[in-house]
């Protein structure tokens, strides 16, 4: 408690109070008599002669620990004290609500958890947002974008009890969804999950950090559909409320400065800092809000303290030498957290009785008035003005750091407890008392039944709570699953090339930035393509489109390029359609979401093509592309440079030998690792056919690569049933008669495998099957599906996989440029003998020959391998030894997975 704050410094360091006051003074006349925009100049002149004397000052960037917005320059309050006073009693009813839906499903089962602390803390944020700013989706407007803390969600659902969305026999079943659908009713997912309430949930916020980023995305893919002219520009906002503890997720501040660059002025974030997280303070020694007052106001967005509520104006007023705002500075947040938890006179005590001048400021209250002295986040009035001045901030995002207390109201069972986060059981006393608190119309045994309470349908709060809805377009949150159906070109029209490629030689990668080329072009579907890069465009052969269709820059562009006179230059421009994110993958994602979920967020259908390096993909994001799979995505995800052994060079880092794992455990992700440009076209045209004509809620994972290989076309006859076995998973690419082996070859490898195959003969007269496999996951997954068909209703379906390889035992060996995993996965599904390789282990740099002979997965590899397997039996360890000499290689090396 005895810090040195700046304000108690400068006290110390004033070596002339005198002069001090007439600088200060000169500055209050000249604000009276000139106004706000004088003043600002005249300290702006100040602070540069500052500088060129080399005093090097510089703004602290913190503001003393009291509210940004003054009470005079508050907007007043629709409705005035009376609709005050109602949303007061219905933020009373919400927290009942809330806190009942919690403590009735653990009074019943333990295990199923929640959060009461946290609605208990945010209420009053959210309900100044319902009544008076959140607007809904209807004919006149779109609606805004509003992500919700989520383990606030208790409180969401029980607005949309008291909206009438919801029934007591929905608030009933809370967490348990399984038991409810049985029952035949909805439960409540415990977290907003679009995926488990599509008809309610918009957004995911479960895992904390992907909400801010997202939030921002979000607003930024507003202004790009604007900018391009596809939506009429709208005064449409995106709100997140956050936690305080969420802000130190990486993800929650990475894009901050994209926000204020592109001066997103639809965006406003309501950090809920109620000084707690799980564990205990954010920042018990410091002040979080101060904290993140210079983060916020570092990256340029408009910083909106909102600390105390009016119940403290009077006190300030009476501040005259300021010693209640240096006290406030002085104290660290783990020491409002125990004012928090404490009662009137130990803050009295131990707060007022700090100083005698505090003593004197305190004396004129009551301790039960400094009990209830309020913080900023739970006084609607405060709450409204700052909402209201964000929302009419131009040319800036605003951040609200609104102060409140960690289960407010729960008094000594929870209210800045430490352990507060996880209470979720409240005895009958603690129960009473919150009751009481709230002044809940509520008898003993009402409370002691943990009843929902909704007042009749003709009483002043219900009547108030519909009227502001009404008014604001009604109920949200609200999903909207648009129909709307974009037509697709015909195959032929973009992917001729492909379809028919005759040899020529082109690696994926090139095949694909054709086909968006071509796709870009379509009159019906161009404009709806969104490429998104993370500044590897040129890396993937796609400088080509800069020119063609414009990188997008809210901005236009202010500079003449370096290489204007080139036909490829680097445009940029207003209406330009690639999104260029820049070195953030993480950024890249959260706009592919934005694009992804237009067609339910904006109710225009997009269609996203991220290209990115695999390896940064799954791994290094994948949490964002979970909460995007969450929100029912639809669009292409391309992992470029795939391969652990196909990359060649780039090494360890880079080599990509596991996203294909990852992504196979995403269900509605359809994952595929073509091997020829005609695979990888027709995978493209049949993922746009499923999300835009059938709008089905899947999303496309394809790999491609950079090795120019020679293409072949399309099978002339019987492309139908290539096209099937390509989108099922797996096709014939050299059939024989009765082979002794069958291989399975995935993306680059196999040419591997087709290259094994000819060894195989040609060495040993060995005949062998060559298929493509598209994708393991596809076929492991309808695998799964039949199998258990087969347990459980006893069909006779065959999976694909089985089919495929139906009439004859000859061994299988599948290779893989992905961990041995991946081709495990069918294992079960394969009657013969079943060998596979693949790439585990760490990467390395070098070519891509002497990479897949490392990892023992090229087409001598592959042919020793299904040798050991056919000579199982029949040839001596020395015979093998002589074979694997006679193929060149060494059975001595480290093993593959390199350790
Ligand atoms: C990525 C991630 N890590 C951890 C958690 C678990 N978790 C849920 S809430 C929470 C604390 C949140 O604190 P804060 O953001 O301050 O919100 P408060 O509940 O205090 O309002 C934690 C750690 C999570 N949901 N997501």
């Amino acid at each position: 408690m005895d810090m040195m704050t700046p304000e108690h410094l400068i006290r110390q360091l004033d070596t002339d109070a005198a002069e001090t006051a007439e600088w200060i003074a000169s500055l209050h006349s000249v604000l009276q008599a000139e106004g706000p925009e004088r003043a600002r100049f005249l300290l702006s002149q100040l602070a540069s002669a500052a500088r060129e004397a080399g005093l090097n000052w510089r703004d602290a960037r913190i503001t003393p620990y009291v509210n940004t917005i003054r009470p005079q320059d508050e907007a007043p309050y629709p409705g005035g004290a009376d609709a005050v006073a109602i949303e007061e009693r219905l933020a009373s009813i919400m927290r009942w609500n809330a806190l009942a839906m919690v403590v009735r499903a653990n009074r019943a089962y333990g295990e199923l958890g929640g959060h009461i602390a946290s609605y208990a803390s945010a209420a009053d944020l959210f309900e100044v947002g319902f009544n008076h700013f959140f607007r809904a989706r209807d004919d006149q407007h779109a609606g805004d974008l509003v992500y919700f803390q989520a383990h606030s969600a208790p409180g969401i659902y029980a607005r949309a009890f008291l909206e009438g969305r919801l029934s007591e026999e929905n608030l009933a079943h809370y967490r348990q969804e399984i038991t409810a659908q049985a029952g035949g009713t909805q439960g409540l997912s415990s977290y907003p999950h679009p995926w488990l309430m599509p008809d309610f949930w918009q957004f995911p916020t479960g895992s904390m950090g992907i909400g801010p980023i997202s939030a921002i995305y979000q607003a930024r893919f507003m202004r790009y559909l604007e900018h391009r002219g596809l939506v009429p520009p709208q005064q449409r906002r995106v709100w997140g409320v956050f936690g305080d503890g969420e802000m130190d997720e990486p993800e929650s501040l990475a894009a901050l400065s994209l926000a204020s660059r592109e001066k997103l002025d639809n965006l406003v974030f309501v950090i809920n800092c109620n000084l707690q997280r799980l564990d205990g303070p954010v920042r018990g020694n410091g002040h979080v809000v101060d904290e993140l007052e210079t983060l916020f106001g570092g990256a340029g967005w408009n910083v909106i303290k909102l600390l105390w509520g009016s119940d403290w104006d009077p006190l300030f007023a009476r501040d005259e030498h300021g010693e209640l705002v240096d006290a406030l500075n002085r104290t660290v947040d783990g020491q409002l957290q125990t004012f928090a938890a404490n009662d009137g006179p130990f803050n009295r005590e131990h707060f007022f009785g700090q100083t005698p001048g505090l003593a004197s400021i305190g004396a004129v209250l009551t301790d039960d008035e400094i009990d209830r002295l309020k913080r900023g986040g739970h006084d609607l009035r405060k709450i409204h003005a700052a909402y209201h001045a964000a929302a009419n901030h131009r040319g800036r995002p605003t951040v609200i750091l609104a102060q409140t207390k960690k289960g407010f109201g729960m008094g000594s069972a929870g209210q800045g407890k430490m352990t507060t986060h996880q209470q979720k059981k409240l005895e009958l006393d603690d129960l009473l008392q919150f009751r009481d608190r709230f002044n809940l119309p509520l008898t003993d045994k009402q409370v002691e039944n943990l009843e929902f309470y909704k007042p009749a349908p003709d009483s002043e709060e219900m009547k108030h709570l519909s009227a502001c809805r009404a008014a604001l377009g009604g109920s949200l949150p609200r999903r909207i699953d648009s129909k709307v159906q974009v037509a697709v070109p015909a195959l032929e029209s973009h992917a001729a090339f492909a379809l028919d490629a005759d040899h020529k030689e082109m690696s994926t990668t090139m095949a694909l930035v054709r086909m968006l080329g071509g796709l870009l072009k379509d009159p019906v579907l161009g404009k709806h393509v969104v490429p998104i890069v993370a500044d590897e465009a040129r890396t993937f052969g796609m400088a080509n489109l800069f020119r063609q269709v414009g990188i997008y820059s809210a901005q236009g562009q202010l500079y003449q390029p370096e290489d204007i006179g080139s036909i490829l230059y680097y445009r940029e421009a207003k209406d330009g359609q690639i999104l260029e994110e820049g070195i953030t993958e993480a950024g890249a994602i959260s706009s592919w979401t934005s694009a992804a979920t237009s067609y339910s967020v904006n109710g225009l259908p997009m269609l996203p093509f991220y290209i990115y390096y695999s390896m940064f993909g799954f791994q290094r994001i994948g949490d964002l592309i979970w909460a995007a799979a969450d929100q029912r995505a639809r669009g292409f995800l391309i992992g470029a440079t795939s391969g652990r052994t196909t990359l060649g060079g780039e090494g360890l880092q880079h080599q990509d030998g596991s996203s294909h794992l990852v992504s196979a455990t995403i269900p509605n992700c359809r994952s595929y690792d073509p091997a020829y440009a005609y695979e990888m076209a027709v995978i493209v045209d049949d993922g746009m056919q499923r999300m835009l004509e059938k709008n089905e809620d899947v999303f496309y994972y394809v790999t491609v690569t950079n090795e120019n290989e020679p293409q072949p076309s399309m099978p002339a006859e019987g492309r139908e049933h290539v096209r099937e076995g390509i989108l099922r998973g797996m096709h014939c690419v050299l059939p024989c008669e009765q082979p002794a082996i069958r291989l399975l070859g995935a993306g680059p490898l196999l040419k591997e495998a087709v290259a094994a195959a000819h060894l195989l003969e040609g060495i040993y007269g060995i005949k062998a099957e060559v298929w493509s496999v598209t994708s393991f996951s596809e076929l492991a997954r309808d695998g799964m599906a039949c199998e258990r068909a087969r347990r459980l209703q006893h069909s006779d379906a065959m999976p694909w996989v089985a089919q495929q390889l139906h009439g004859s035992i000859a061994p299988v060996l599948a290779v893989s440029d992905y961990v041995r995993a991946v081709p495990e996965s069918i294992r079960a599904h394969i009657a013969a003998p079943y060998i596979t390789l693949g790439t585990d282990g760490f990467g390395r740099s070098d070519t891509r020959a002497a990479l897949r002979d490392f990892f023992e997965v090229d087409a001598k590899w592959i042919c020793y391998t299904a040798l050991t397997e056919l000579y199982e039996g029949t040839k001596t360890p020395e015979q093998m030894r002589e074979i694997a000499s006679h193929l060149g290689l060494n059975l001595d090396k480290t093993i593959s997975t390199g350790i």
